[in-house]
């Protein structure tokens, strides 16, 4: 008997993906089908496949062609497959052509003409292709520009921005640059927000009005009534509103919620996260300091997502003892903040003018969590427990600066697909420590 395998996405599966399979098939008597799982496509930077893995299995299950269906999960795996089936013939269609030339050493190796004309890039692009303006004067956006390309379905509409010279390496990619959020708006179908977060609560407000979908850097808004008052409103109008904390978004970091969660380490007692990144900011310079997002603005939600996820936004009691910087009146170096739960504790430290180790330790009544620094790019993390032999390591690729895993989670939510990673309350509890701040309750200042 001739085993012959193949592999593929098979997203949408379409007319060229059933010619390959039919003369798979006809190759021998025995066909075996590996479909790629969605973690090891993220791994393949072929992200945003539409379909779910179920999906993609029904759908080459359907042609009755398949004698069996693997799931490929990682990378070396067709040399195992190859060995453990017994496969005589390894095909896949001439657009990898010489990329498997070693597996001649398992197996005979035939590549198949692509059929032309179709393809999964061109069909997800007829179903969705969101049009998204970009927002802001921070040096940060041009990761968010470069993170695009690695996904599909997203084009790039137009940029607003008081100052562009930040973007000089990526202007060429914007069909059209502007200082009028308004003429911005009306020519996209979403955007995206990174500007100061004193304008984010204007510029949501305006974008939701005209039925846009917003993905805005956390905090979503300064207050409570305010960040509130968006959510609704997003609802009311049927709109996307994502709040962009790229950790939220990171597979390894969702892993290490649920283990936590699961009980890994028992009952969660305390959640501690530093976040600092040295930045010099000429105090002397109001234009600047009002430009430049304080330690609490820039780190504050990134190290409050885990406490809040952990252990809710109920807490008791907080204290916020903050840095202020030299010259300025709010600007703070350095803010610590400790809260208080019923049955656990939880910090952060975050800070501009203050370097610390970016560690994240969640402690359990059984073990702890451990995520060396920096934890909010989160790729590996360890549990550990009192008995230094059970101790598990777990790593996750992450690919890039991550935000392209942000971008996906907010094309599937603009089709219905997916729901928040930020909930509503860790939002408005973000928004909550904001004002606290700046209305100076709970706050020592040093
Ligand atoms: N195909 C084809 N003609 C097309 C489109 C696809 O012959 N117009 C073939 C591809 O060459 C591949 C198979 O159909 O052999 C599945 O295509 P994809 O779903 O695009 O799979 P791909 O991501 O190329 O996966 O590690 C190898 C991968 O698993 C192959």
């Amino acid at each position: 008997m001739v085993k012959v395998i193949t592999y593929g996405t098979f997203d949408f599966f379409h007319y060229g993906h059933r010619r390959l399979l039919e003369r798979a098939k006809a190759l021998g008597d025995y066909l075996i089908v590996g479909v790629t799982a969605d973690d090891f496509d993220k791994m393949r930077g072929k992200i945003n496949v539409q379909q779910s893995l179920i999906e993609r299995i029904e759908a080459v299950r359907a042609t009755g062609l398949a004698d069996e269906i693997i799931v490929e999960e990682y990378e070396g795996q067709k040399i195992d497959d190859i060995k453990r089936f017994g496969v005589d013939i390894f095909t896949i269609g001439s657009d990898w052509v010489g990329k498997f030339d070693y597996l001649n050493e398992y197996c005979k190796v035939i590549y198949q003409d692509r059929t032309q004309g179709v393809s999964s890039s061109e069909i997800r692009a007829q179903k969705n292709e969101i049009t998204l303006g970009f927002v802001g004067e921070s040096p940060a956006m041009n990761k968010f520009i470069a993170e695009c390309d690695f996904v599909n379905g997203i084009r790039i509409g137009g940029l607003c921005s008081l100052d562009s010279t930040a973007y000089e390496e990526n202007l060429s990619k914007f069909p059209f640059v502007t200082h009028d959020y308004d003429a911005l708006i009306h020519k996209v179908d979403a955007v995206y927000i990174l500007s100061h977060p004193s304008k984010h609560y204007e510029q949501i407000k305006l974008a939701l009005s005209r039925h846009k979908h917003v993905l805005c850097e956390s905090p979503l808004a300064l207050d409570r009534a305010q960040c509130d008052e968006l959510i609704q409103m997003a609802k009311a109008q049927h709109c996307v509103l994502y709040e962009a904390i790229k950790t939220a978004y990171f597979t390894a970091y969702s892993r290490l919620l649920l283990l936590a969660k699961g009980g890994k380490i028992g009952r969660v007692v305390s959640v501690d996260a530093v976040c600092t990144s040295l930045r010099k900011i000429d105090t002397h310079n109001a234009n600047e300091v009002s430009l430049t997002w304080s330690s609490l603005e820039g780190w504050g939600p990134t190290a409050l997502l885990p406490i809040f996820q952990l252990l809710g936004t109920n807490y008791t009691q907080k204290r916020i003892v903050s840095l202020v910087a030299d010259g300025t009146e709010k600007f703070d170096a350095f803010t610590s903040i400790s809260f208080v739960y019923p049955h656990a504790v939880a910090s952060i430290k975050v800070g501009k003018g203050v370097k610390s180790e970016g560690e994240l330790i969640i402690s359990g009544t059984e073990g702890y969590i451990y995520v060396p620094a920096p934890w909010w790019k989160t790729d590996y993390f360890e549990i550990r427990y009192e008995d230094t032999e059970r101790r598990k390591r777990y790593f996750y690729q992450l690919d890039g600066e991550g935000i392209r895993y942000e971008i996906v989670a907010f094309l599937k939510a603009i089709e219905g697909k997916s729901v928040g990673y930020v909930s509503e309350d860790i939002s408005r509890a973000i928004a909550g420590v904001m004002e606290d701040y700046a209305a100076g309750r709970d706050v020592v200042r040093i």
